[in-house]
């Protein structure tokens, strides 16, 4: 499998999660994500009551030995020196973060994944050195403040449309009850928060989530 391939297969199922996320404890809901088929995980510590320094360290720490020991890759959002300092397999970007060809300088060859919202941020990501776009808001979220206007799925098709080949994640409101329509749309994969972090029972969620793309994923 070639590394294009092998991103494309990771961002299937990607789930994103802080302590700020769903009331659970965040080592068991990612215990319970990884038993339910996740298969990509980021650490994203941020918005209202997100931990700093050292309480934030830690918890990646602990969240990273999770997915070493279950063989699932672990990206840091937006820190590239926690990243570092934990090893993790990758760094997540957004467009008011760290500039992406910059994180890609310090990180290396680690997986390096870029928010984009429009062609233009798109095209300069993958000038960049982007290993994968995360493309969203899809769908209405509650889950970030900042977000963007509602692309809807007609942004992913654009993408694709435009011959961008690089491998395409959704974020934004995707449920087991939609996430086919992204994959269809022309993604790879979806990324979630509430849909598991805010689950009652994360595992049983991450598996419905993960029959609906996989099913779609096999039609294509
Ligand atoms: N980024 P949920 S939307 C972290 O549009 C994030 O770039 C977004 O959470 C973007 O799965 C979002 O609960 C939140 O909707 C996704």
């Amino acid at each position: 499998m070639d590394y294009k391939q092998k991103i494309e297969d990771l961002l299937t199922l990607y789930f994103i999660m802080g302590s700020q996320n769903g009331q659970g404890n965040p080592e068991y809901v990612l215990q319970q994500a990884i038993e339910g088929g996740i298969t990509l995980f980021q650490f994203r510590e941020k918005g209202e009551g997100a931990l700093q320094g050292d309480e934030k360290r830690r918890l990646g720490e602990r969240l990273k030995q999770i997915c070493k020991d279950a063989g699932v890759p672990f990206i840091v959002n937006d820190d590239i020196e926690l990243a570092m300092q934990l090893d993790a397999d990758g760094v997540h970007v957004g467009q008011e973060d760290e500039k992406a060809a910059v994180t890609r300088k310090q990180i290396g060859n680690k997986i390096l994944g870029v928010s984009t919202h429009t062609l233009e941020e798109a095209h300069q990501a993958i000038a960049d050195g982007a290993d994968y776009l995360g493309l969203g808001p899809i769908f209405p979220t509650e889950s970030k403040d900042d977000i963007r206007k509602v692309h809807g799925l007609d942004l992913i098709q654009a993408f694709r449309r435009h011959d961008i080949q690089t491998p395409i994640v959704g974020i934004g409101g995707i449920m087991s009850a939609n996430a086919s329509d992204v994959i269809q749309a022309g993604g790879d994969g979806v990324s979630v928060i509430s849909a598991i972090a805010g689950a009652e029972d994360a595992k049983q969620a991450t598996v419905q989530l993960k029959q609906a793309v996989r099913k779609e994923q096999l039609e294509d």
